[in-house]
């Protein structure tokens, strides 16, 4: 600044003097130390950049976090990111807990659908059809508490009417949507898990949920939406199906790859996963990204050895890895998508498997993602 600047500045301040100070004052600091850099614009060039947002981010209201930290989170949502999925309230038990058509809730996924259109962030919607937080009435016959399970048929159509009431309200808003969510089964021999769907109204479950879909909204580009595809016996099992879903001439668009990773995984296991996942000739969309760094099981676990600097670095690593294989395919990848915005909401907190820890702050981990959008 020439010094003929700085003073006009320092007139200017001392002529708003006392009100500048105050407002300024007042305001929580509600972004990252360095806001300067979004992750969404240094990645516009690759894909978007997603985050789960829970009930609190969308409605504004504290649900385990004070009014002050909600307020943060939204400010780091609008900051960081792009493209939004709920992480819970489109769930069928919570968007449709009673049968019926008066037996939807519809207030929490509306508000994230106002939450994302009014800060102009794409929308995607998670899930359809899946084998949990599914209500039991869902497979009953009548939709009786007890008593024989439903038909095919009934199941069928109980299935038709879900996807048309919920994709169809969101119509042209939402531009894409997790179908059917984790369908495959985790070892053995099987393709699909034993689930409710798969039982009741037998393999071709999976299809028919694309085709209700496609039928309520032509236009959204519909996925199917896994875990575990780092790994190779389950990634198989996906190729296997969605060969199958073609064959089938299921309207199946794009593949989810959720990527809840833990420390151990490399650049080359996402490299693998991602060199065979193309062979689909589907776009790519990592759904669910998060890298637990504890040890231990998947929500807890003991502390990492090392202490914090230790775990972050390990962390930061991890990431690196991943993200060097996201730019390198990224022409087939159209958004990576964290689960959560930082740590604290996070539904593995104890894993602290986020770019953010819990006040917001940019971990290790976001400095090591960001350079490797300039290749390094
Ligand atoms: O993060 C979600 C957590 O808050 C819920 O309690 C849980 C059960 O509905 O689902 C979590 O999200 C899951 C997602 O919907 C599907 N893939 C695995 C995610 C982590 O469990």
């Amino acid at each position: 600044m020439q010094p003929l600047q700085r003073l006009s500045v320092a007139l200017l301040l001392v002529a708003f003097g006392g009100a500048w100070l105050v407002c300024h004052a007042e305001e929580p600091s509600a972004l990252p130390a360095d806001s300067a850099i979004a992750l969404k614009d240094v990645f516009k060039d690759h894909f978007q950049i997603g985050v789960a947002v829970n009930r609190a981010i969308t409605t504004g209201r504290a649900f385990r976090r004070s009014p002050e930290e909600v307020q943060k989170d939204v400010a780091l949502v609008k900051q960081q990111f792009n493209q939004i999925v709920p992480e819970n309230d489109m769930k069928w038990q919570l968007i449709h807990p009673r049968p019926g058509a008066a037996g939807f809730e519809f207030g929490p996924a509306d508000a994230f659908v106002e939450f994302g259109l009014s800060n102009r962030l794409s929308l995607a919607g998670h899930t359809l059809v899946w084998h949990s937080q599914t209500p039991d009435w869902v497979f009953q016959a009548g939709a009786a508490a007890n008593g024989p399970r439903a038909s095919r048929e009934e199941l069928l159509e109980r299935m038709r009417e879900h996807i048309h009431a919920v994709v169809g309200r969101y119509k042209g808003k939402i531009k894409v949507w997790d179908v059917v969510n984790e369908a495959l089964a985790d070892g053995g021999p099987d393709i699909l898990r034993k689930s409710p769907w798969a039982e009741i109204i037998g393999p071709d479950y999976v299809a028919k949920a694309f085709e209700f879909a496609h039928e309520a909204d032509p236009d959204a580009i519909l996925r199917y939406n896994d875990y575990g595809l780092e790994n190779p016996e389950k990634r198989r099992k996906l190729m296997a199906l969605v060969k199958s879903l073609k064959e089938q001439k299921a309207p199946v668009m794009a593949i989810g790859s959720q990527a809840h990773c833990n420390v151990s995984i490399t650049f080359d296991a996402m490299d693998q996963a991602l060199t065979d996942l193309k062979t689909l000739d589907l776009p790519i969309y990592i759904t669910e990204l998060d890298v637990a760094s504890s040890i231990g099981g998947q929500r807890g676990g003991s502390a990492a050895p090392g202490g914090a600097a230790a775990a972050d670095k390990r962390l930061a690593e991890a990431y690196a890895g991943l993200f060097r294989a996201f730019v390198k395919h990224h022409a087939a990848i159209e958004a990576v998508t964290f689960w959560g915005v930082n740590d604290a909401v996070s539904w593995r907190a104890q894993g602290r498997p986020l770019l953010f820890d819990g006040n917001d702050q940019p971990k290790p981990a976001f400095d090591a993602v960001i350079q490797t959008a300039a290749g390094k």
